[in-house]
């Protein structure tokens, strides 16, 4: 009994690192992991954009507002889509994002520490959103930040002194 089903799951196995559709979506599993992760702390309404163009069966990289480099997500643009929920910490293990744009969403919560991760990130828009808390002062490891726009939320408190560490930044709006 045993036997038979570690001969048909080496075979799936065997079906799956064959398939060439497949495979590339294994490929940088880790990406694709923080995107399910990332879509699956948002609220979405049946009709949004997301809950039927982000489908397993094709590739994460032609998804809706996913922009990728050599299957490494390096956008995620996603404004004005009235997205409701969290924003997953998991967003901080695709290391090689350069733009996440959230702005105009109904977006909830705090904004993880975890894009402290991004040592690539250019980019971050967040603005119109309903996010509480305080600025991640990890934000400051961001060393390539450009632009940051976190205005109109319900941010608490100053902006974190070490922001300051940010020579690259360009635009600033809380
Ligand atoms: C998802 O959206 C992208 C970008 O608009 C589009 O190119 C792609 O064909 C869509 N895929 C599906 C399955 O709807
Ligand atoms: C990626 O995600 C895992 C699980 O959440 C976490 O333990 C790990 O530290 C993350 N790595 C990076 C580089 O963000
Ligand atoms: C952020 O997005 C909003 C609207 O989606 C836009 O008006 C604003 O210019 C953007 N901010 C930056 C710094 O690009
Ligand atoms: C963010 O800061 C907290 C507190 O200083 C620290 O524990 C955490 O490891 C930091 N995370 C990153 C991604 O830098
Ligand atoms: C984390 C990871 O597996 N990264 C790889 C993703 O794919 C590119 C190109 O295929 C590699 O260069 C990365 O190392």
């Amino acid at each position: 009994m045993l036997k038979t089903q570690k001969f048909v799951a080496s075979i799936c196995f065997l079906f799956f690192i064959s398939s060439p559709s497949l495979a590339a979506v294994e490929t940088n599993i880790s990406d694709y992991e923080a995107l399910m992760a990332f879509k699956s702390d948002l609220v979405l309404e049946s009709d949004n954009i997301l809950s039927t163009n982000w489908s397993s069966t094709t590739h994460f990289c032609s998804w809706f507002g996913v922009r990728c480099l050599n299957e490494r997500i390096t956008g995620l643009q996603l404004p004005g889509l009235a997205l409701q929920g969290t924003v997953s910490s998991n967003i901080g293990n695709m290391t090689q994002l350069v733009a996440l744009d959230l702005s105009h969403n109904k977006l909830e919560g705090v904004f993880p520490s975890e894009l402290g991760f991004l040592q690539q990130l250019r980019i971050l828009n967040i603005t119109r959103n309903s996010l509480h808390g305080s600025i991640p002062a990890n934000l400051s490891k961001c060393q390539k930040l450009e632009q940051l726009d976190f205005s109109y939320n319900f941010i608490a408190g100053s902006i974190p002194e070490e922001l300051g560490l940010l020579t690259n930044l360009k635009y600033l709006s809380t």
